[in-house]
């Protein structure tokens, strides 16, 4: 339709769906927040986005949870947890267009689906399966990757995840795996972007094209040991292996399978889970664009499973391939991984509660190798906090002061934004220099942004943020406006205003709420907050009420909770 054809480009940009077998922790919250920001950054240039999120509720991981939790049914459990994902997002501001449950009845369809055109296409056949599994991690090993447990005599443990395994030997479904080796590298090699970062696509090729065939997947479990799945087709003595089921909720989440291969223009997809601010309904168009569109944000431990599975089953049912495969690093809470067991798991909601959702949203973001992982100290968040409000409060507090005009400064300056400073600096070439190179950088600002967020480099892009911020500030404080005459005077301040309006219309992605209030603190309407309007003199009336008495402050002080619990 022509309002499809309005939009230049269509993204989906997905996460995990996460195990509701215990409330969500931060590193739940990052591989989020990194697909929000992306998706937001989408919308703020008027491309078509979809992002979707959810938990993955079948499976023994589940089953065993529920057991362990006193629920005679897994779906009363499931029904219990996974609310606490959704608030989760939406205390964060996380903006998806759908949060897609395992279990949703036209989730549960695709799934049969798939496993149909893969049957039909000969890839899944019935076999006897023996080897080393792990309930926790959901997965077989191969008897190089199992240890004697040192501390429990008896006992065999994965040599990775640690976990304990028990040999079996059961009658499963198979998937033909072992026929998609060389598919999958021919295509990572055509496609050097399809795992990203570059270091973590060479060690998956690596390991592709030195580990020998890849052996079949066993894709089925019997009933009677799995009792929480879904059933496989024509044959209830058999489930569906979790990841099967999981790794489907992609095509459900854009329409489903069926409007894939059809070529479908436009498919209504219905929500079965609640989001308040989305009725539910969701149109998507043209999915199978969606699906060749599509960016997976996950993270280090479920790499094989994206990389060399996922495009398996889509190769083995003929649907295309998603564009790409975004592995974070995991966050580790001082130097240590986060278990339950150490008890150092970071509860996202309670230092939102703290600190401010968009404060631990900027701490994250601005520390989010993706080849690394990120070390959790909770005295680094409050330093991001105390930065933002020494650095960028202040900022706009002192232009925001009663011995300016801003409403004068902006008029006089925003037609003439490209640029008389030389001529009302004559005599002062550092003033004049330092003017020059902030109106530089607050003009390359938005390519930045869109150059940084395309390729997940938020570190890199809150850095050249922070420059253009301290920058500001040395103008402010070097030139001191207050002691000059009014032209000049005007071109300062202009130009520090210029600096917090801009940023924070740029920024709407990566603080949403933070950069309302600096943009309600300064005034600007809420129709410029677009990206029209990020450039320099771009808008010619904002500030008029912002250095009236009583305006609120927008960051205030915090105390430090840790020292505050020490005394
Ligand atoms: O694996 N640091 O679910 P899951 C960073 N249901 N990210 C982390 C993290 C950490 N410490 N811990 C978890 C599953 N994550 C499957 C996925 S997808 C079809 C099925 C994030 O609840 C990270 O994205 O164990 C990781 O890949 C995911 O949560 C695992 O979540």
């Amino acid at each position: 339709s022509i309002v499809h054809r309005l939009y230049s480009k269509v993204s989906h940009v997905t996460t995990p769906i996460f195990y509701p077998n215990a409330k969500p922790h931060l590193g739940h919250l990052y591989s989020s927040l990194l697909s929000d920001v992306y998706h937001r950054w989408q919308l703020f240039k008027g491309n078509l986005s979809f992002f979707t999120t959810g938990t993955d509720e079948h499976g023994l991981k589940i089953q065993c949870a529920s057991e362990s939790n006193g629920f005679d049914q897994p779906k009363k459990f499931v029904d219990k947890l996974y609310p606490e994902f959704v608030q989760l997002d939406k205390i964060y501001g996380i903006n998806y267009t759908r949060f897609i449950r395992t279990t949703d009845p036209d989730h549960i369809e695709n799934v049969v689906k798939l496993w149909e055109l893969c049957l039909k296409n000969g890839y899944i056949y019935m076999g006897e399966h023996k080897g080393w599994y792990s309930i926790s991690d959901e997965t077989f090993y191969p008897e190089s990757k199992v240890i004697k447990d040192p501390k429990n005599d008896g006992k065999y443990l994965n040599t990775e995840s640690k976990n304990e395994v028990v040999y079996q030997s059961e009658t499963n479904y198979f998937f033909r795996l072992s026929l998609f080796n060389k598919k999958i590298v021919d295509h990572i090699r055509k496609n050097p972007d399809f795992i990203f970062p570059a270091s973590k696509r060479d060690q998956i090729l690596k390991e592709l094209e030195t580990g020998g065939t890849l052996p079949d997947l066993s894709i089925s479990r019997p009933s009677a040991r799995l009792k929480w799945g879904i059933p496989t087709p024509n044959d209830p003595s058999q489930k569906v292996y979790v990841w099967f089921d999981a790794l489907c909720n992609y095509l459900s989440s854009i329409g489903g399978i069926p409007s894939i291969l059809s070529n479908a223009t436009e498919v209504v997809s219905r929500h079965y889970s609640d989001k308040s601010n989305v009725k539910g309904q969701l149109l998507i168009p043209y999915p199978k664009e969606v699906q060749r569109n599509t960016i997976h944000v996950i993270g280090k431990d479920i790499a094989k499973f994206h990389t060399v599975y996922w495009p398996s089953f889509l190769l083995a049912a003929g649907l295309p391939l998603p564009r790409q495969i975004v592995v974070h690093g995991h966050w580790l809470c001082n130097g240590m991984k986060m278990s339950k067991s150490l008890g150092n798991v970071v509860d996202p909601i309670d230092m939102a509660r703290y600190y401010g959702a968009d404060i631990v949203r900027w701490f994250l973001l601005e520390n989010s190798k993706l080849e690394e992982d990120g070390d959790f100290q909770e005295a680094k968040l409050y330093e991001t906090r105390e930065l933002l409000v020494s650095k960028w409060g202040n900022l706009i507090n002192r232009c925001c002061g009663s011995k300016f005009n801003i409403e004068r400064a902006v008029m006089k300056f925003s037609d003439k934004a490209n640029f008389q400073f030389q001529e009302i600096f004559q005599n002062e070439p550092i003033v004049s220099e330092r003017i020059e190179n902030l109106a530089k950088l607050l003009n390359k600002s938005q390519e930045v942004f869109d150059e940084k967020i395309a390729i997940f480099q938020y570190p890199q892009l809150l850095r050249h943020v922070w420059s253009i911020i301290n920058d500001a500030n040395t103008l402010v404080q070097n030139s001191k406006p207050w002691e000059r005459e009014l032209d000049q005077q005007d071109n300062i301040i202009f130009l520090a205003m210029e600096t917090s309006r801009i940023l924070s219309i740029l920024c709407q992605s990566i603080i949403p709420s933070l950069s309302q209030s600096f943009l309600d603190r300064i005034d600007v309407s809420k129709e410029k907050r677009t990206i029209n309007y990020a450039r320099l003199g771009s808008d010619k009336t904002y500030g008029k009420q912002s250095n009236k008495k009583g305006r609120e402050v927008p960051l205030k002080k915090i105390p430090f909770r840790l020292q505050e619990e020490q005394t």
